[in-house]
């Protein structure tokens, strides 16, 4: 709607000349954090954006939501009508025989905040979601064990439980960037098969305790009961460690898309481990070599032989506001955040380039590190209106740092899509449009 009062652009524009060059962090308009605390330069640069928004005149501030009662009390609460675009992405295949055999993306782009909502956990399912009934659904603990043992869904739920906040990733995560050709889509498209959850349940080293582990035991092969039958094998030393029998996603009940009534959660491990519909665990002297650990998800090398039982996740960020397809209203302040992780444990420290990787600055980590849970990362940025690119290197407490590109290609074979990690760069043009980009 056209509007008199508007001041135009160029009153639109924030103004940046109370940033004193300590408050220059590094190159390409990149702030220190400390510009953001003491306030100045963003109180400064906001008060445009604030000016903008708000309209000064109160005449018409009955909405005619306020003239009528709104709506009265719902069994179970949906987002507003007005999100309803803030949804997974499912890639769907022309004439495809086995529908249930892809996955749908976290939206990254469109979310603030660290937990992935329920509904928009990104899925990878091998041949669909299973229909479970609880009632009828029962976990086998058996194998090198001095009791096996099988519990129905009730008994479990008895257990001592306890939350654990942690991503799964898929190890095909970022598949999308490992293609020699780019790919333009958004941030949630390339890098959305992660997703973090509080999940709640029963550590699995007590029920191993509870069927006692005979000292032959190594492995825990864990099975679903979908109509993939997927099978992993553990290393006995994790499952002791901090692997969940997980019942509840986010305070609920699991979502059938998420494993219902109980699925495994790896904390750190690659996504494929996470066993859904889990229904048993067979303790064993040696890895199973299942389908999912031969075939597929082992690591290609450049000559030709592959790694198997790649566990742990590696060290990882990505911005996500902005990010790919977004439109930057105009030079002048952004706050650029995104998420960083690790398969290790814990973020130590991320640093964002504004200038294609010349110089670095370290944005600032909001809140501890969780361990195997994500973090978001913030530092304030200047854009000065010319072509540019915004990239982010995530460090772990390992001493790990995300590769580039070219490093991480030269690690495997020509097909490897797996464990990518590498450093994500969002190319930024004239007309402040965002895309991605190989550097
Ligand atoms: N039973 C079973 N478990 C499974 C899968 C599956 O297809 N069947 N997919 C695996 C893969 S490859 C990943 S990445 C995670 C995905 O978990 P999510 O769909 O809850 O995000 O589940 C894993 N567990
Ligand atoms: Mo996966």
């Amino acid at each position: 709607m056209a509007d008199d009062k508007d001041p135009g652009p160029t009153q639109l524009a924030p103004r940046f000349s109370s940033a004193s060059p300590a408050e220059v962090a590094a190159g390409g308009g990149l702030l220190s954090r400390r510009a953001v605390l003491t306030g100045a330069v963003v109180a400064g640069a906001l008060s445009a954006v604030a000016a903008r928004a708000a309209n000064p005149d109160w005449s018409d501030a009955a909405k005619p939501w306020q003239k009528q009662p709104g709506r009265p009390f719902s069994r179970y609460g949906q987002p507003s009508v007005h999100v309803r675009e803030i949804e997974r992405s499912v890639t769907l295949r022309e004439g495809d025989v086995a529908p249930g055999n892809g996955s749908s993306f976290t939206p990254l782009h469109l979310l603030r905040g660290t937990l992935t909502p329920n509904g928009l956990h990104f899925e990878r399912h091998h041949n669909g979601v299973p229909d479970i009934d609880p009632d009828h659904h029962r976990l086998v603990i058996h194998g090198l064990v001095e009791r096996p043992l099988r519990f129905d869904f009730d008994a479990l739920l008895r257990y001592p439980m306890v939350n654990r906040t942690v991503f799964i990733e898929c190890s095909g995560n970022s598949f999308r960037n490992t293609f020699p050709k780019v790919q333009e889509v958004s941030c949630g498209d390339i890098h959305g098969l992660i997703s973090t959850s509080e999940w709640t349940g029963v550590p699995l080293s007590l029920l191993l305790a509870e069927a006692g582990v005979r000292a032959d035991a190594k492995w825990v092969i864990a099975e679903g009961a979908d109509a993939a039958t997927m099978a992993r094998s553990i290393p006995l030393a994790k499952a002791l460690d901090d692997v969940l029998v997980a019942f509840y996603q986010n305070g609920e009940p699991l979502r059938p898309e998420q494993g219902f009534p109980m699925r495994l959660v790896l904390p750190g491990y690659e996504g494929n481990m996470s066993i859904k519909w889990v229904h048993r665990l067979e303790l064993t002297e040696v890895p199973l070599h299942a389908r999912d650990e031969t075939s597929h998800y082992t690591d290609l090398l450049p000559d030709g032989r592959a790694l198997q039982f790649t566990f742990p996740m590696g060290v990882k960020s990505v911005i996500t506001q902005p990010s790919a397809g977004w439109d930057l209203q105009g030079s002048g302040y952004y706050d650029v955040s995104g998420l960083a992780w690790t398969g290790a444990g814990r973020i130590t420290r991320v640093e964002v380039s504004a200038d294609g990787g010349a110089t670095w600055a370290e944005a600032e980590l909001q809140g501890t590190p969780p361990r195997h849970g994500v973090v978001r990362f913030r530092i304030p940025w200047r854009w000065d209106g010319k072509p540019t690119s915004l990239a982010s290197r995530a460090t772990d407490e390992t001493g790990a740092v995300q590769p580039d590109r070219a490093t991480w290609l030269a690690r495997y074979g020509a097909t490897q899509r797996y464990h990518y990690n590498a450093i994500q760069h969002w190319a930024v043009d004239a007309e402040g449009r965002l895309r991605n980009v190989y550097a």
